[in-house]
């Protein structure tokens, strides 16, 4: 692909694809991010350098997957909270102490696992 570069999709995050001057083959030219951007959306013309130069261009679609590249987040607490929670002494079993509130950016994951654990200590 000498001579090629990447053009044509520069709005919203830049340029992601570029054409064979001669084969007409898109590639990706730079690692796509389904969470920075899902579809991208571009023209390519095909020209046949005659006289007069004829064009007819079309239009192309890229969808991007998405695969599970995310941790989930954690909205409550924030990982910058101590959260302390104050109980009464006589708290009954299956009192609520919290609740942890998580998200996930990538598609389709909405059920997490929550758990308990405490790190060893030395
Ligand atoms: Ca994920
Ligand atoms: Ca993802």
């Amino acid at each position: 692909m000498t001579g090629c570069r990447c053009v044509g999709v520069q709005s919203g995050g830049g340029a992601a694809f570029v054409v064979d001057s001669a084969s007409g083959a898109i590639s990706v030219c730079r690692p796509l991010d389904r969470e920075q951007r899902a579809v991208w959306e571009f023209t390519v013309a095909a020209g046949n350098d005659g006289f007069p130069d004829m064009t007819t261009s079309v239009a192309v679609t890229v969808n991007v997957n998405d695969v599970n590249d995310n941790s989930p987040i954690v909205r409550f607490p924030t990982t910058s909270d101590h959260l302390v929670v104050q109980l009464p002494r006589q708290a009954a079993i299956g009192t609520l102490v919290t609740r942890v509130d998580a998200y996930d950016p990538d598609v389709g994951q909405s059920l997490y696992t929550f758990y308990i654990y405490q790190p060893k200590s030395r």
